[in-house]
């Protein structure tokens, strides 16, 4: 049994599993041992919730994504397979820069109130929303969001995708990187630790995923 005071002065070598003391655990190796205690290895402040939303909503969702218009994402050098859509704010990759958009359709609304409950917040905070469609072989690289964006909720729909973490700054002894698979309906909050001392990427998928990414703002814009 492992008492509160052990947890507190010492902490899990997440490579060898071994007890070691605080001064000697890498930073990511304490921020992961609470988690490895109860048998799961995923950075703080993220959650995941299988079966967020009903089979029945996740196809009128897909139906009314398929009528969005998704523009391609071009980064310094790159343009991105995957393709976007933007609400509430957009977002320009190239310069990083936010401002007001097109606003949220209607139809997403009752979506964001249930997103805005699991993270414990107001409907109005959650000031944007970004659909992703991802074809076969799409993923996104290492990155933590824009500064600007507070909370993320992310929900996954037609098929899963695989998102991974790994410690930020990057560590220079690389370690496997932490996952969770992000089934078709399911939602995730991305916050605290999570959103940024952890960078996060998702896999190339398999076959094509959606994503709807909804996110607070830190500062009113
Ligand atoms: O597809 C997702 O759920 C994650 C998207 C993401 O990380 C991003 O757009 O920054």
């Amino acid at each position: 049994m492992v008492s509160a005071f052990s947890v507190a002065t010492a902490c899990l070598n997440a490579s060898n599993r071994r007890w070691c003391v605080p001064a000697k655990c890498s930073e990511r190796e304490s921020r992961v041992a609470q988690l490895q205690l109860f048998g799961r290895d995923l950075p703080e402040g993220f959650v995941y919730r299988p079966e967020f939303i009903s089979a029945a909503e996740a196809r009128t969702l897909v139906g009314r994504v398929e009528q969005l218009s998704f523009t391609q994402i071009k980064m310094p050098g790159v343009v991105a397979k995957r393709r976007a859509a933007h609400f509430g704010r957009s977002y320009e990759y190239e310069s990083g820069r936010i401002e007001h958009g097109a606003e949220i359709p209607n139809f997403f609304l009752p979506l964001r109130t249930r997103v805005a409950e699991f993270a414990g917040r107001d409907a109005d905070e959650f000031a944007e929303l970004l659909v992703t469609d991802y074809p076969a072989g799409a993923g996104i690289g290492w990155h933590r969001d824009a500064p600007a964006f507070d909370i993320v909720v992310g929900i996954s729909l037609v098929s899963e995708g695989t998102m991974q973490f790994r410690p930020w700054p990057v560590e220079k002894k690389s370690e496997r990187p932490l996952r969770q698979v992000l089934e078709p309906r399911s939602a995730y909050i991305l916050r605290g630790p999570s959103r940024t001392r952890w960078q996060h990427h998702i896999a190339a998928t398999k076959n094509r995923r959606l994503s709807l990414t909804f996110r607070t703002l830190r500062k009113s814009l």
